[in-house]
């Protein structure tokens, strides 16, 4: 243990203490959190099964950093690094289209046993897999419609896709011993003004009541629907909107997913989140930045961040959300955006466990807004840097900016050779 990083903690400890916190606790709560780190990052969601098939639906990995990893062992690598450079145990979040097969397989075609090498990985690393059907970037998604197209054949390939990978899910959940969170997300949606505006919700709907008509043991595996607002080349109508996802989710006892970058400006998802879990049991986050649209810019330390984690912690409802993680930023090192972003969350985290919430909560409750403001202001600017340094410290990963020596050596060795 580093004698400065001992001494700040001791300090910042005394400082929290004296506000009846305990840095301690905060830091063990941080320890079971698991965030679900998205394999997209890896390749500028690329994946595996296609590998000249460029990126639909609506989204954009923009940029072209070299040293992509371009294979499952190439990505299993640089995961496997990034997660020795963040604290904690961490899921990881594979997309139908990372399947790690030589055989030539159609997204329709998909078995477990396409998935059987991550299985076996996330057994070696002890960590939870979760999944996602991929309904984008393929032929059949060419007339920017999937699981609400009109034409039948279009919509029962993604419906056979989809539910191939909520059996993949559950083989994930029954291997692993840890339940598998599936989320379905749909680009569906015009680009200009529709006539109807009910159609293509209406064959949604039934769509995911055929997807989802199989029993499957909740133990193994959990759906989400992501909604959003719009996509590049789809600004006038989604499908899935947020009522929609929303109605889907509570009336079929499903959990939602909120995306931070999808919805109006300024809209944020840190109020809604108490919302969603009065009316579903669970929640899906897909912790996201955008930047003037759904960019899906690396996740930073910004007030959004900091209130998101407030949302959950202040509520205890953390206990029913699970935290994904969705950006892509193809114009840096992918490995330091993955390291970057999941710091940035447990960051978020840890300040949130290290507030007087329930004082704080007698203080609001007594109508002292004039302390309410005063203090959460202050808390700040309490040392819960001093504590993040020592619980990184703790869980033997590097300190401050220590790790980024280190992914620049592995970019100068692994990365620049691919
Ligand atoms: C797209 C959605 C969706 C995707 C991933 C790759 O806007 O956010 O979650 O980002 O499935
Ligand atoms: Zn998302």
């Amino acid at each position: 243990m580093r004698e400065d990083i001992k001494q700040a903690y001791e300090l910042a400890k005394a400082a929290y203490a004296a506000i009846g916190v305990d840095t301690d606790k905060a830091m063990e709560e941080l320890k079971k959190i698991q965030i679900s780190m998205h394999c997209w990052q890896g390749d500028d969601v690329q994946g595996f099964l296609f590998k000249d098939a460029s990126l639909s639906g609506g989204i954009q990995a923009t940029g072209n950093y070299p040293g992509k990893a371009t294979t499952p062992d190439e990505l299993r690598s640089d995961i496997e690094f990034a997660y020795s450079l963040i604290p904690g145990k961490h899921r990881f979040n594979l997309h139908a289209i990372y399947a790690d097969t030589d055989e030539k397989v159609d997204l329709d075609e998909l078995e477990p046993r396409h998935f059987e090498k991550w299985v076996a990985w996330a057994k070696k690393l002890g960590i939870g897999l979760d999944f996602n059907p991929t309904c984008f970037s393929h032929p059949m998604a060419e007339s920017g419609f999937t699981v609400s197209s009109a034409d039948d054949k279009v919509r029962n390939f993604w419906i056979e896709h989809c539910k191939r990978s909520r059996r993949i899910a559950d083989y994930f959940g029954r291997e692993l011993g840890t339940k598998c969170v599936t989320n379905y997300w749909f680009p569906d949606g015009y680009k200009d003004i529709p006539v109807d505006r009910e159609a293509p919700r209406r064959r949604m709907m039934e769509s995911l009541d055929e997807i989802f008509s199989e029993e499957m043991d909740p133990q193994y595996n959990l759906d989400a629907i992501e909604s959003k607002v719009f996509g590049i080349g789809v600004e006038s109508y989604t499908v899935g909107s947020n009522e929609f996802a929303l109605g889907y989710a509570i009336s079929r006892d499903k959990a939602y997913c909120l995306d931070a970058g999808h919805f109006h400006p300024t809209e944020v998802i840190s109020d809604k989140i108490a919302s969603v879990l009065m009316y579903t049991k669970e929640l899906l986050l897909h912790v996201s930045r955008p930047v003037r649209w759904d960019s899906d810019h690396v996740v930073i330390l910004d007030d959004e961040l900091n209130a998101i984690a407030q949302s959950l912690v202040r509520t205890g409802l953390i206990e029913r959300t699970h935290i994904g993680l969705d950006f892509f930023d193809a114009s840096i090192n992918r490995i330091a955006a993955w390291v970057i972003g999941t710091r940035n969350m447990l960051k978020a985290l840890l300040k949130a466990y290290l507030e007087p919430t329930e004082e704080l909560k007698k203080i609001e409750l007594e109508g002292d807004y004039t302390s309410r403001l005063a203090l959460t202001e202050e808390l700040k600017m309490y040392p819960f840097a001093a504590v993040w340094d020592y619980y990184c410290e703790t869980m033997g990963v590097p300190v401050r900016d220590s790790w980024l020596p280190m992914v620049k050596e592995y970019e100068k060795n692994v990365l620049s050779k691919r």
